[in-house]
């Protein structure tokens, strides 16, 4: 093989003159225009300086033209690194400086503001229409060799206790997880997916967009998720993919019921728990039943529900093809219908964490098996549930939010003692972040003094401030009881 992402993903579009993308203005994209992108943008990262190896930091908007730089990248054998449009440039100029990317490419609105933490990377902008002072090149296009286990990309997921750890995926990890997907959930060039989600993760760059391009279909790419746009393109769409927000925003619409969706095929959901009374309730008006799946930033997708078969609520369902997956115990594998933490093994298992190697130890046995810091059971079906986290996580309408990020922040802010920062049930978001803080402050100042350093995202929805946090014998704060006490502040 030549370049096993190009060979399979992007090679078949410079012969397609049928559209590859619907864009929400009701404009097409075709695979030859597709892949006449990528080759201009290939000429540019080469003429940039990129070399196979090199990090390209990617900072953008959702578009035709950032979706084409991934695929520029890993067609010249460089690394995709993609980075939350939310990030401020104090947490951005964390990635910069680990990853230390051959070139940074942001906003043009934000060049400024990020300039000062690029580094010794080349700044470059790329706007949501394409312009900006990075443009395509002319050199004619040939791909970079790479073998299954060269890198095609580098993810950051937030660290539990110190800085966010870069998972490296290889060309193999996301190939092998788009073809599993792909036979899996029936997929065909006559799909034609509704592509909501964020490209900058997992979920919407690899799982949504890969399987897509790998069986030849369509994709309606919209910039972002917004339920009156996703309702007026639903007629054109076949599958639909996204976080549990979501399916809670569209039954939220009382246009979308068993009419609106009787041409549907798939509805994908994943990168956190979809609550079993959403799945009922999804069903009742639609007539669909949600299929479940769950996956990380470090494996792609591990399990899911079966396409035929029982599609059970409250389950992620099976290891895919190809992928162990068993429940630990202190003391070893434990049988089925006991809880403990979920380790997977497989070809979707990604190549340890950048320049981390104690890091990857921790989590990457030797003989494989990754340790997901997820808390699971398997019936006595096969069926898997995850009930819990072994990590102190937060995830907010899919985002991962480490509350310890937060808290290190919190406790810097003048007045305040120390905080504990905490996930709490919330209706549109199924989770937010919830602040409780000691000290002489109010929950205003802190949270407006930690704005300017955190992602929207991350910011704590509410805060309370205490006179004490409850602890254990061992002096621990007891985040289960602060759980407990704060659980109905948004729902009530
Ligand atoms: C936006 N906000 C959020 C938020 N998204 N706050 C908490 N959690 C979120 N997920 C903030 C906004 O900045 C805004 O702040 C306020 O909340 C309301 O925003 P909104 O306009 O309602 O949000 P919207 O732009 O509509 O975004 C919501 C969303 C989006 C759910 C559509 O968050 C989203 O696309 N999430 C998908 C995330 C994803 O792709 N996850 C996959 C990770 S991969 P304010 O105060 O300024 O108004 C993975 C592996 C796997 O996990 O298994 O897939
Ligand atoms: P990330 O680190 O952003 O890739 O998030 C991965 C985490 O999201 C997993 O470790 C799980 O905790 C969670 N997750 C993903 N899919 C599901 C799901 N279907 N149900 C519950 N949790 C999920």
């Amino acid at each position: 093989m030549n370049n096993p992402l190009y060979d399979a993903l992007f090679a078949p579009l410079a012969q397609r003159e049928s559209a590859l993308m619907i864009l929400p203005d009701g404009s097409t994209l075709s695979g030859r225009g597709f892949h006449d992108m990528l080759a201009g943008y290939a000429a540019a990262l080469r003429a940039a300086g990129v070399q196979p190896g090199d990090r390209v930091a990617v900072q953008v908007a959702k578009s035709p033209q950032a979706l084409a730089i991934y695929a520029a990248t890993v067609s010249i054998g460089a690394v995709f690194l993609p980075l939350n449009t939310a990030y401020t440039p104090s947490e951005v100029a964390y990635f910069i400086e680990n990853a230390t990317p051959r070139l940074f490419l942001c906003d043009p609105a934000k060049a400024a503001a990020l300039a000062p933490v690029a580094g010794a990377a080349r700044l470059e902008t790329l706007g949501p229409k394409g312009e900006g002072s990075f443009q395509p090149g002319t050199a004619p296009f040939q791909p970079t060799p790479r073998a299954s286990g060269d890198l095609a990309a580098i993810l950051y997921t937030s660290g539990t206790t110190g800085r966010s750890k870069g998972a490296m995926l290889s060309h193999g990890n996301l190939l092998s997880n788009a073809q599993v997907l792909a036979e899996l959930w029936r997929f065909t060039p006559r799909d034609v997916l509704l592509h909501a989600l964020p490209i900058f993760h997992t979920h919407g760059l690899f799982v949504a967009s890969n399987v897509s391009l790998l069986t030849g279909g369509q994709m309606i790419f919209l910039p972002g998720f917004d339920a009156a746009t996703v309702l007026r393109m639903l007629p054109q769409a076949t599958a639909l993919m996204g976080v549990p927000t979501f399916y809670t925003r569209l039954l939220q619409e009382d246009r979308f019921d068993r009419a609106a969706t009787a041409h549907m095929r798939l509805f994908v959901s994943g990168s956190a728990p979809l609550l079993a009374e959403t799945h009922r309730a999804f069903e009742e008006r639609t007539g669909h039943r949600i299929l479940e799946r769950y996956g990380m930033t470090e494996t792609n997708m591990n399990t899911s529900n079966p396409y035929e078969g029982e599609r059970r609520a409250g389950t992620v369902g099976f290891p895919l093809p190809g992928v162990e997956l068993r429940i630990m115990g202190p003391a070893g594998p434990l049988p089925t219908g006991e809880v403990g933490g979920i380790e997977v093994r497989g070809p979707n298992v990604f190549q340890g964490y950048w320049q981390m190697p104690e890091k990857t130890a921790e989590e990457l046995r030797p003989d494989g098996w990754f340790i997901t810091g997820d808390l699971g059971v398997v019936d006595g079906e096969g069926y898997v549930s995850i009930v819990g986290r072994a990590k102190d996580l937060v995830i907010s309408g899919g985002y991962n939010i480490y509350p310890k990020e937060v808290e290190l922040l919190l406790d810097a802010v003048p007045g305040v003692t120390e905080s504990a920062v905490i996930g709490v049930p919330h209706p549109d978001f199924g989770e937010a972040v919830f602040a409780v803080i000691v000290g002489d402050v109010t929950p205003e100042a802190a949270l407006s003094a930690i704005a300017g350093d955190l992602a929207r995202f991350k910011q704590p929805k509410a805060a309370v401030v205490v006179a004490d946090l409850p602890r254990n014998t061992m002096g621990k704060v007891q985040k289960n009881v602060l759980r407990e006490t704060y659980k109905g502040w948004f729902t009530r």
